[in-house]
């Protein structure tokens, strides 16, 4: 561990990934004085920690990637169309190297509390290093998917080899050559890392509850050509972005699926499903919207599946029938399908066979023990408020965020919440985040706090915090939005319904990047509306 660190400062940063870098070094141009605590030894927030076989991104990288600085970049050459993590891990690394921001980043340092003084005004921020920093503002950039969630399985702890989660992979190279090993969940990283691990190891056994959807990425190296066209024409490509709906390029649809003859649509989803990506989901605009045109999709996909797997058994287990396509997180993935025609390779069923227990030697089901050497718990996270609330947050006058959320999370934009004056959230729920491009969005979000703090500044005011009215409205219409989807219908991470006990609620925002950052733009033209804006109080001026 490092050494603890103190102080003052303007504002406290929690996370150094996309978010807490770009914090960081935007402050730092406004004159603020700064500091980022991070809980690793390094810079790079989600990939820093998922290092597993096949992680890379699910966004292009020319756009998963930082626009605020013109010759970074130009500088920078993307080599894949989604890049593996240890592409973007670097290009991290470099903007940390490019902006000297590592000498304002606590490394080793994991913030357990922050609680805010009412008559001073002020946060204090503790971390379990012993850590303790004051603050005007705290901003937590703590991402969305980066509580580790491993379940609670019988007989977990008795395994004799090693129990890897995804999510937090470790750093030594791990080599599966001539090992037996079981990974338990089919979401975005299983379906990234099985194809590779496949072709390790001795032998694969895959232990799936519900089947996902998946679509092929269609990844590629980038010809230079390509990288040089993008890099023509970045500004504009950046600002189409920021306005889009998804804070990516895709061809967005602009007829509903139902009103489109048969033949037109098997082509054009055909043509999509070529083209790799989420562009598939953007066919039509009533996919994810009318359960019938949904089908349609749904169908299309099925069909891929028992085309591509030879054993019929295997592609039956493999189709999803539970929920709409979409409303799970769709996943991209390479060779995803055809790994199931190896021979080294086994599907297990976990609805056909739950899971009993694990034991020394594996994994045992209703029928049969499935020997393993090695155990992956690819299972996912405790999305957009695990995070936030492995921090006990609170305030002098006894506010506590882990009251206020009990029941979900509440807040205004995504961005504030009521009764916790000057804590910000980057991407935090209630914003499209997770159903966006993630860095357009965190670059929006960082832009529209830092502006915030300046604005506080020039006018000398002191503090600012969401009005528990603003809070209300806002928390409604993220609900009927979402409504007016097929989204709240499939038991998703979206809607927290992967951790036991949480509460069930449509977390990001889904009503569009373009359009939230419009409202974003509206709410401070208006002289931050909803929001209450005040100068020093007298004891904390005094
Ligand atoms: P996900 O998408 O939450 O996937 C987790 C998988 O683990 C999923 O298939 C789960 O099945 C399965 N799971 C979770 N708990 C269990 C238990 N107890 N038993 C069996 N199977 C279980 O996480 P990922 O890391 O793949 O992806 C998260 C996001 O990160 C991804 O969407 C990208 O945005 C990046 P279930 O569906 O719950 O039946």
């Amino acid at each position: 561990p490092s050494a603890s660190a103190s102080g003052t400062f303007d504002v406290v940063v929690v996370g150094a990934g996309f978010s807490g870098l770009y914090l960081l070094h935007r402050l730092r141009r406004a004159g603020f004085s700064a500091v980022v605590l991070e809980a690793a030894d390094d810079v790079g927030g989600t990939w820093y920690w998922n290092r597993y076989p096949g992680a890379r991104c699910d966004v292009p990288s020319v756009e998963y990637s930082f626009s605020f600085d013109d010759s970074l970049e130009q500088e920078w050459n993307w080599t894949e169309r989604y890049a593996a993590q240890p592409e973007i891990l670097k290009y991290l690394e470099h903007v940390a190297e490019r902006f000297d921001l590592k000498r304002d980043i606590r490394f080793n340092t994991r913030v357990e509390a922050a609680t805010y003084d009412v008559d001073a005004e002020r946060w204090t921020v503790q971390a379990e290093n012993g850590s303790t920093l004051q603050a005007r503002f705290v901003a937590m950039a703590t991402g969305c998917l980066s509580t580790s969630s491993i379940p609670n399985l019988p007989g977990l702890s008795d395994f004799a080899g090693p129990v890897l989660h995804t999510g937090r992979w470790p750093h030594e190279p791990q080599d599966f050559t001539g090992k037996r090993v079981a990974v338990i969940g089919t979401g975005s990283s299983a379906i990234q890392a099985i194809p590779v691990i496949a072709q390790q190891a001795a032998h694969l056994t895959v232990f799936q509850r519900t089947p996902n959807f998946s679509l092929p990425a269609g990844n590629h190296p980038l010809k230079p050509e390509e990288v040089e066209q993008v890099k023509a024409t970045y500004p504009e490509r950046r600002e189409y972005l920021r306005r889009s709906r998804s804070g990516a390029t895709y061809e967005y649809a602009t007829v509903p699926a139902l009103a489109t003859p048969e033949e037109v649509r098997r082509a054009e989803f055909e043509r999509r499903w070529k083209i790799g990506g989420a562009n598939f989901m953007h066919a039509y605009t009533d996919l994810v919207k009318v359960r019938e045109a949904n089908e349609l999709a749904a169908q299309f996909v099925r069909d891929k599946i028992a085309a591509t797997i030879r054993d019929p058994e295997t592609a039956r287990k493999l189709m999803p029938t539970s929920y709409p396509i979409g409303t799970k997180r769709i996943c991209l993935d390479t060779d995803y399908y055809p790994t199931y025609n190896r021979d080294n390779v086994s599907l297990i069923d976990l609805l056909e066979e739950p899971l009993q227990t694990i034991t020394a030697n594996g994994v045992r089901t209703s029928r049969q023990e499935y020997p393993a050497d090695v155990l992956i718990c690819a299972t996912g996270f405790d999305a957009m408020t695990g995070s936030l609330l492995a921090m006990d947050i609170g305030t002098t006058d006894g506010q506590s965020l882990r009251k206020v959320w009990a029941e979900g999370p509440r807040n205004y934009l995504g961005l504030m919440v009521a009764g916790f004056p000057n804590l910000f959230t980057v991407t935090g729920p209630g914003s499209p985040s997770v159903l966006s491009n993630m860095v357009t969005s965190i670059e929006q979000h960082v832009d529209w706090i830092v502006d915030c703090v300046d604005h506080l500044r020039s006018k000398g005011l002191a503090t600012i915090e969401a009005s528990q009215d603003a809070q209300d409205a806002w928390v409604d219409h993220v609900r009927e939005v979402a409504n007016t989807t097929l989204y709240p219908q499939a038991a998703s991470w979206y809607m927290g319904a992967n951790i036991p006990g949480k509460p069930r609620m449509f977390l990001p925002y889904i009503g569009g990047v373009g359009a939230y950052r419009g409202k974003c733009e509206e709410v401070v033209a208006a002289g931050y509306k909803g929001f209450v804006l005040k100068p020093a109080q007298a004891r904390a001026a005094a």
